[in-house]
């Protein structure tokens, strides 16, 4: 891999460091907004455009997952979401004139941000074997190509079907649907690399893998415990419902090892007062050592079994299992063992404990700070045993809120998308469709690495994402890429995936989401789920990238058609034409989506069921919330050791590079940085303003190495360190997974710093 980027892209990794802010948005947001667009976008459609972001007849933000508010500003969008629609609706352009002038040899010596900022891909391109360059091809020469791929394969299991989180649910439902006539379940998605952890733990747990509060409720809460999540960057409208609700009279209490200014004080840009001063949001900092929180709510579970009178145990004989084995592990819980794996005080968790025992509404709010560890999905549990003690699931201002990442990541899982689909939904679909869908599970990211890797799989098709520089271990990730037959892609910008393929390649360029889609049909709507199980419609008004692109449903529709022949049970043509068509289908096969065409035309769309929150049903094995008594985690750590997480700046969406500042935390002009706390600094002799390179070290002996990375002294707890993604992608071995959920453990590298050998 390029330790630095070539010579002839423009972009420098120069790191400047100052000190960090204590505050979110407010006006320096908005210019900052407001330039990223324009040079994308130019100011008339700037304009245009931002006003059409979540309202009620526009387009859903292709940002975060974060649900709209039911009263809606003229603007309701937030710095990065802008960011997310201006880098979609750019006015540049990559063309076939572009690719005959950039050998994929040169795309592959570029870095992601270079990439991404050449514009809108314009044509359907193909790369044959043995080939230099992507050459253009016709949709119909591409459907061929495919086609030739997966009939030549020994089994529909050698092909994989990835999934990124911004795929409609339109979409996202008819590609399992292909996926599963051609006979596979080979589903991987992003979210088995993000809340794949809250999933596993949720359903085991509550019976059903989402979050269990609504907007209201953050509004009605008493206190709100935000966990592992950095809002300020990566859900900043979630910082106008946690000012909404201190108005109304709720705590904060922050669980982070960073000190992230987005939870420590919030300007909100559309009020005249929020402009000026803004609002505090945390009341309690608990400065958390990465990988601690297991052991945080094992001892408050325990304190709170100590308290006479705090536990609910109307709530916990009438609808909760496992208790009493959960108890006798939580008594256990030693003062001393979490002091030593939290780094926190004894203090601090006294006052939480306060906090927590004065509160009647808790409501944990949580993301990839808690879900990707080894012990992630017996930390989420934890956390579900927490809010169990005091009755706080199923009653408003209460309840689990993971809080999701792609803004249609949780649709798609509801549509199906997923390696290991429950048996009741492959009945409905067979019921529905008449062929018989595959029983035995499918790969996931991880495994699916793995089957390229070994030469188990041999086509890989991704709707979206970026799956290479998502993925962990990047040299392992792409050499098995590399090993593939074909690769391809649909995707709307270019990224480091279409460098790095199979012996045959193809790039798919598809509508985005502030895009017409016309079809035979007439004009169409696409629709997708928040965070919240709130359903609702997505309808772009902008005039597509180029007359070329396909919207994914007709990609899919088309597809299937040709792969699968006049053999196929399913109306292809009927649903590219008109996605009315496919929603009906949805309603009878997908529960809580009964009448969906006449409820999503209701303005705002419907909510979907969900039984823990609405009638304290819990579906699961037992038929109760289930008590897990796990035993308590947490990462040890070598002499001389870090532990470093891998997280995102400012200025990024995932692998999309917006720009190379991330104002809260200081940093600006570069990516390459490593932000240690002073006291290790010291005391591993790293000044700030050295080079050093990570190093990291794994059972399995390799050492992965990612090389000048500039240190910067910063406030994070003892023992703990964190730098980029994904430059650090390189570092996470592919074994070193979540167990249960195989989450890449991406916020748990063990690390040594060295002095950097390159200059
Ligand atoms: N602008 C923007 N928005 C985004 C994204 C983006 O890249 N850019 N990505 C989207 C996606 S897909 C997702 S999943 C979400 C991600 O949203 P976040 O989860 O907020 O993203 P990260 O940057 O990974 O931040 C992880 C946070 O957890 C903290 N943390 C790390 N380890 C631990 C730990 O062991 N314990 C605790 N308590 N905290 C810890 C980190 O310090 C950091 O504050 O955002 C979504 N929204
Ligand atoms: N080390 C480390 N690794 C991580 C994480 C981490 O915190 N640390 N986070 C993980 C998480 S939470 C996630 S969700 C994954 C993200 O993994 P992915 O979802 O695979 O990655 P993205 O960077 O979001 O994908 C960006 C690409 O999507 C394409 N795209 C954008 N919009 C559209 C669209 O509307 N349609 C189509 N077809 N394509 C589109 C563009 O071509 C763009 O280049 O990464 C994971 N990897
Ligand atoms: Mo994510």
């Amino acid at each position: 891999m390029a330790t630095k980027p070539p010579k002839s892209d423009p972009v420098q990794d120069a790191p400047q460091v100052a000190e960090p802010k204590h505050a979110a948005a407010g006006l320096p947001a908005i210019g900052h907004t407001l330039r990223i667009a324009q040079q994308q976008m130019g100011v008339k459609r700037t304009a245009l455009t931002l006003l059409r972001v979540n309202q009620k007849d526009g387009f859903d933000c292709p940002g975060c997952a974060w649900p709209e508010p039911d009263h809606r500003h003229k603007a309701e969008f937030c710095e990065n979401g802008a960011k997310a629609v201006a880098e979609e609706a750019t006015l540049r352009r990559v063309t076939p004139e572009f690719f005959a002038a950039h050998p994929v040899a040169d795309l592959a010596g570029r870095s992601g941000y270079w990439l991404g900022q050449q514009g809108r891909l314009t044509h359907p391109v193909y790369l044959p074997e043995g080939g230099e360059r992507y050459e253009p091809v016709t949709w119909e020469r591409a459907f061929d190509i495919i086609a030739e791929e997966i009939t030549a394969l020994g089994s529909p299991d050698e092909a994989v079907f990835y999934t990124s989180g911004r795929t409609s649910n339109e979409a996202a439902f008819l590609y399992q649907l292909f996926a599963r006539e051609l006979g596979t379940n080979n589903l991987p998605d992003c979210s088995n690399m993000c809340h794949e952890s809250s999933g596993s733990a949720l359903s085991e747990t509550i019976g059903i893998g989402k979050g269990s509060v609504l907007l209201e409720d953050l509004y009605k809460a008493d206190l709100i415990v935000v966990a592992g999540q950095n809002p300020g960057t990566n859900h900043p409208r979630m910082l106008s419902a946690l000012e909404k609700a201190k108005a109304n009279g709720a705590k904060i209490i922050s669980v982070n090892p960073l000190p992230e200014a987005g939870l420590e004080r919030f300007k909100n840009p559309q009020t005249p007062q929020g402009m000026l001063k803004g609002a505090a949001l945390t009341d309690l900092f608990l400065q958390i050592r990465i990988g601690g929180d297991q052991a945080l709510f094992r001892l408050l579970n325990k304190l709170i079994l100590d308290t006479q009178g705090a536990v609910d145990e109307e709530f916990v004989r009438e609808h909760t299992h496992g208790y009493e084995e959960f108890a006798e592990a939580a008594r256990a819980a030693d003062w001393d063992e979490t002091l030593a794996a939290t780094g926190l005080t004894r203090q601090e968790i006294e006052e939480a404990l306060r906090m927590v025992l004065a509160s009647r509404r808790t409501i944990v709010c949580w993301a990839m700070g808690l879900t990707q560890h080894k012990h992630s999905v017996p930390t989420i549990r934890e956390v579900v045993n927490f809010l169990l003690l005091r009755g706080n699931i199923g009653r408003p201002g209460a309840g689990v809120c993971p809080v999701r990442g792609h803004s249609n990541v949780q649709g798609d899982r509801t549509m199906g998308i997923f390696e290991r689909p429950a048996p009741a939904f492959l009945d409905a679909l067979e019921k529905e469709f008449g062929f018989a869908p595959p029983r035995t599970h499918g790969y996931d990211v991880v495994r699916a690495i793995r089957a390229l890797r070994d030469g188990e799989a041999k086509v890989f098709f991704a709707m979206g994402g970026n799956f290479v520089s998502a993925s962990p271990d990047t040299e392992v990730t792409e050499a098995a890429m590399r090993r593939a037959r074909l690769t391809v892609h649909v995707s709307t910008k270019l990224n480091r995936s279409h460098a790095v393929t199979g012996a045959r390649a193809l790039i798919l360029p598809t509508l985005g989401r502030t895009e017409r889609d016309l079809q035979g049909g007439g004009e169409q709507f696409v629709t997708v789920e928040d965070s919240m199980g709130m359903v609702h419609a997505s309808q772009g008004r902008l005039d597509p990238a180029s007359p070329h692109l396909l919207s994914e449903p007709a990609i899919v529709c088309r597809l299937a058609r040709r792969v699968l022949g006049a053999d196929s049970k399913v109306p292809w043509e009927e649903f590219e034409k008109d996605y009315a068509t496919i929603r009906d289908r949805i309603a009878r096969v997908i529960p809580g989506f009964e009448d969906f065409n006449a409820r999503v035309a209701r303005p705002g769309g419907f909510t979907l069921p969900h039984a823990p929150r609405d009638e304290r049903r819990f579906p699961t094995a037992t038929g109760k919330a289930n008590f897990t008594a796990a035993p308590v985690e947490y990462p040890e750590l070598p002499e001389g050791r870090l532990l470093l997480q891998t997280l995102r700046s400012h200025d990024q969406y995932n692998t999309t590079i917006y720009g190379l500042d991330d104002r809260y935390r200081g940093i600006r002009n570069g990516r390459r940085v490593v932000l240690v706390n002073p006291e290790d600094a010291r005391a591993l002799r790293l000044t700030d303003g050295s080079y050093v390179d990570l190093v990291s070290e794994w059972k399995d002996g390799v050492e992965r190495r990612a090389p000048g990375f500039r240190v910067v002294h910063y406030p994070t707890a003892r023992g703990c360190a964190a730098a980029y993604y994904p430059e650090t992608n390189v570092l996470v071995p592919l074994d070193s997974t979540a167990d249960t959920s195989n989450t890449p453990a991406s916020k748990s590298v063990v690390v040594r710093l060295e002095q950097s050998t390159t200059d």
